[in-house]
């Protein structure tokens, strides 16, 4: 099928989705699971170790076959292969988006301007382990012959929640003798609390920053400078044993005054949401060793595979991606709920929310037309079982429909008495209780006194996914996050938007550059913004000056 210009809401599949949506949306899962026997075994796809259940969601086959006619028409085949041939499917910054070029095998070719860029990147990765290599040994010496014990990254965005998600995800992995800290928040207390209780001696950063002109990343990395030389006799040598740089701006690293060699490259076509996997995640090589990254560039892997080659209807990232649209766009949910019932993932749901709204927070279509529809959810979550005790209630029993995603794995990394069983046993009954509820007869069968059966019904209908995996290892971590990064993908392809631009991060940016000098300036500035801006920052600057 050709790709198509046509505003979304245009195309057959959409307007018979929106017909059909009319037909079901009062259709409960108690009807659709007592109807078909089989349709907690049928709804579900294994690919790649993932297994996914998808049966408790308001769909019928019917459905399905339409969000499938949807992909197809939306041109998500031809999107697909455009991506992994290396066009610049990043219109608006006439970029190429080749994050799976980062794992891809050392053999593969994937070409960019004419050069293959798969040798590039496996020379980098190699770069990285021997590095990593040496950091986790001791041979690389601090400045005073001490062998390193912190890293610590600094860096913002997608060059700080991936390795922070990574580095949580797969602590059970990481060499527990060293410390890993993150610094991405220009508020000081970010820095100050990253480096208390450490010795300037035996701490590396790693200045993370595709651009190396961010703000709060050039503001951290000039303190940790500071901080560095003070406690090392002001020497400035030592800043080559202490400061590495990742990164594509060379002439950035040299200014700031980092050997060149010891900087590690990635290009303009790895988006900073998608480059966990590139030598950003130096801190997480440095943590889980070269031989664990790899096995997670594998996973990532596997599943861009699975991605590139499977039908949709059997594609897991595809079918999410449709879920995520059919939920969005017909049921007019706003949310979905990213719930791991695994505690070292309890930074992926923060990890998900810039890859998902940064990605598909859009309003205008490839073309510059304003879109016809809703796009990008709003993505948030916390590890079950916590969140059953706080926020569950609202998914339940609210008035909002959110359609949630549980993660869990079969085998924990902790065995401990019975802590497992109870844990898949809480993710199995909150996907049950949220799409069968509680009837009122049921209620009632309970000698609930009348006036309170109503707060005690739980109306059920309430769509999830469940994705199950062996056991969380780097694999799997990347075949989780690839999972997600091709669902939005496949998202922001039915929306017709560029998923991998962010234009939205720079007005604030610029507008924060022109009040800056206005806080700090001696002269009292004259003040040209709306009379709130003004005032707030006279506030502040009569309450400096009593300092
Ligand atoms: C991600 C964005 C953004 C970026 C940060 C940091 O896709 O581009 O989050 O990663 O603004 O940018 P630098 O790596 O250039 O410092």
């Amino acid at each position: 099928m050709e790709p198509t210009t046509k505003s979304v809401n245009e195309l057959r599949a959409w307007n018979a989705l929106a017909a059909h949506y009319q037909n079901i949306r009062e259709l409960h899962l108690r009807k659709l699971f007592a109807d078909d026997p089989t349709r907690g075994q049928r709804l579900t796809v294994e690919a790649a170790g993932l297994f996914l259940d998808y049966s408790k969601n308001r769909i019928t086959d019917e459905t399905l076959k339409l969000l499938v006619q949807l992909a197809d028409e939306s041109g998500l085949r031809e999107r697909i292969d455009a991506m992994f041939r290396g066009d610049k499917i990043n219109v608006t910054e006439n970029r190429a988006v080749l994050h799976v070029a980062l794992r891809a095998p050392k053999g593969a070719s994937i070409v960019v301007d004419g050069q293959n860029v798969v040798p590039e990147v496996h020379a980098v990765l190699d770069k990285m382990a021997d590095f990593s290599n040496r950091v986790r040994s001791g041979a690389w010496k601090g400045y005073t012959g001490k062998r390193i014990r912190n890293v610590i990254n600094v860096g913002i965005g997608g060059s700080d929640l991936g390795p922070v998600m990574a580095y949580e995800a797969l602590k059970h992995y990481s060499e527990r003798a060293m410390t890993f800290r993150f610094v991405s928040n220009v508020d000081g207390t970010d820095f100050a609390e990253a480096v208390y209780g450490l010795e300037p001696a035996e701490t590396l950063f790693i200045i993370s920053s595709k651009t190396f002109t961010t703000l709060e990343t050039m503001t951290n990395a000039r303190t940790a400078r500071e901080w560095s030389l003070g406690g090392l006799g002001g020497d400035e040598k030592a800043v080559a044993k202490h400061f590495v740089a990742v990164s594509t701006n060379a002439s950035e690293v040299e200014k700031f005054g980092i050997d060149t060699s010891n900087m590690f490259e990635f290009w303009d076509w790895v988006g900073g949401r998608y480059s966990m996997d590139s030598a950003i995640g130096l801190s997480t090589m440095i943590a889980i060793g070269p031989d664990n990254f790899r096995a997670m560039l594998d996973g990532f892997h596997q599943m861009d595979e699975h991605f590139r080659t499977t039908p949709f209807d059997r594609n897991l990232p595809v079918l999410m991606g449709l879920l995520a649209v059919w939920y969005n766009d017909f049921f007019g949910a706003a949310t979905v709920a990213v719930l791991p019932y695994e505690q070292y993932l309890k930074r992926f749901p923060a990890y998900l929310q810039q890859l998902t709204m940064e990605s598909n927070g859009k309003h205008v279509a490839l073309e510059g037309n304003k879109v016809s529809c809703d796009t990008g959810p709003v993505y948030w979550g916390e590890p079950g079982t916590n969140g059953q005790h706080s926020f569950y209630q609202l998914i339940h029993q609210g008035t909002r429909l959110i359609p949630c995603d549980f993660i869990a794995f079969y085998q924990t990394l902790n065995p401990l008495g019975r802590h497992h069983d109870i844990l898949l046993a809480n993710v199995f009954a909150q996907a049950e209780a949220l799409a069968f509820g509680k009837t009122a007869e049921q209620v009632k069968a309970e000698s609930t006194p009348g006036w309170l059966v109503p707060h005690r019904v739980f109306e059920g209908n309430r769509p999830s996914n469940t994705i199950l995996a062996e056991r969380l290892t780097p694999e799997t971590l990347g075949k989780l996050v690839a999972l997600y990064e091709h669902s939005v993908f496949t998202q922001g392809t039915i929306w017709n938007i560029d998923s991998f631009d962010q234009w939205g991060v720079e007005l604030g940016k610029q507008l924060a550059q022109r009040i800056i000098p206005e806080l700090e300036s001696k002269e009292k500035p004259a003040l040209n913004h709306d009379s709130s801006t003004n005032n707030l920052i006279r506030q502040y600057r009569q309450f400096k000056e009593t300092l």
